[in-house]
């Protein structure tokens, strides 16, 4: 007999609206309320980008997969509702058998897809959920996404200004405390291989990585920041640059404001020419990849 199985889709989570920014930060503050200072700081940044489309965005990635893969996903987010342990709920109640999880970030670090991996499982020990389950680790590598990401570096670069010279095109991901580094954390490595994978594929001449959206802690997070390798670019003779996301594939608040906003302005003020790369979304190509992986997953569930 065939076991029920579905997808269950795994993405950061975003405030409902502006009422909702408080009880969402003291979520990802593990339920330290923050400073109104820091609140209101952050709501500005909200308010700076209308609102975040990132649940819708993520709800329609979810149904691409469900459509590629003929089996239901689940969406369950990490700090707002349907949380994980609901999507997990469900997935139970439904007589769902075997599941596979993917977390909508490619680079794997014990601060985020490991994270999400040991909440869908602390879930699943929680109710005594008796299927199986397989969460896939990393996907930085993906054929698909790296002809993605190689496409619209292209694309990015056609709008830049032609006096502008040869673009720095620098890759980015969410930073983190630098502590993961004493336990061998794969992630920076893992994002120097998705940036060399697609320096490669678009015969990219000069790149680099760099950071952003590092949290508002007094921990040391990794370096250097995207803004502070602008101003150093600009100190060094570059005009422009192009800005590649790739630790995301939607569009939020860490694309929309960090770099089309902060970024942006501190390019602006250097005088370097900024293009940012589309975000992945609902891509079919990108979809098809992710969709790959998956099928990887459920094939090796048997
Ligand atoms: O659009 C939206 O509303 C949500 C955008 C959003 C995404 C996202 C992804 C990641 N984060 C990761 C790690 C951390 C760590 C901290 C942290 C803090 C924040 C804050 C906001 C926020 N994050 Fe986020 N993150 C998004 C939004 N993140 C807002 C709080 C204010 C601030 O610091 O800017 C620090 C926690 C602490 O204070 O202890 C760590 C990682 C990802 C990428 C993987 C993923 O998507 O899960 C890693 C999207």
């Amino acid at each position: 007999m065939t076991d029920k199985r579905a997808i269950l889709v795994m993405s950061y989570g975003t405030p409902k609206d502006l009422d909702d920014v408080e009880r969402y930060y003291t979520d990802i503050r593990h339920g330290r309320p923050p400073s109104p200072e820091s609140l209101e700081e952050l709501k500005g940044r909200y308010r700076a980008i209308g609102r975040s489309p990132l649940f819708e965005i993520t709800e329609a990635q979810a149904l691409g997969l469900q459509d590629r893969l003929d089996a239901p996903a689940y969406h369950g987010q990490k700090h707002t509702g349907p949380f994980i342990s609901d999507a997990v709920a469900q997935i139970a109640k439904d007589g769902i058998e075997l599941v596979v999880g993917i977390v909508l970030a490619p680079h794997y670090s014990a601060l985020s897809i490991g994270d999400y991996t040991r909440r869908v499982q602390r879930a699943a020990e929680d109710i005594s959920w008796p299927g199986r389950l397989e969460v896939v680790r990393s996907w930085h590598l993906e054929p698909g996404y790296i002809d993605f990401l190689a496409r619209e570096v292209e694309v990015a670069k056609v709008s830049l200004p032609p006096d502008a010279g040869e673009p720095v095109v620098l890759f980015t991901a969410h930073s983190l405390p630098e502590r993961i580094l004493q336990a061998n954390d794969p992630y920076p490595d893992q994002l120097r291989e998705t940036a060399a994978a697609v320096a490669e594929t678009a015969s990219i001449p000069k790149w680099d990585i760099a950071w952003q959206s590092a949290g508002r802690t007094t921990d040391p997070w990794l370096g250097p920041d995207l803004t502070e390798v602008i101003e150093k670019l600009a100190a060094d003779g570059v005009r422009s640059v192009v800005v590649c996301p790739c630790g995301f594939v939607a569009d939020h608040l860490e694309v929309l404001y960090d770099v089309d906003i902060e970024a942006k302005a501190v390019a602006d003020r250097v005088g370097v020419a900024l293009a940012r790369t589309r975000s992945p979304n609902t891509d079919p190509g990108f979809l098809d990849a992710v969709a790959g992986v998956v099928r990887r997953a459920f094939a090796s569930l048997g």
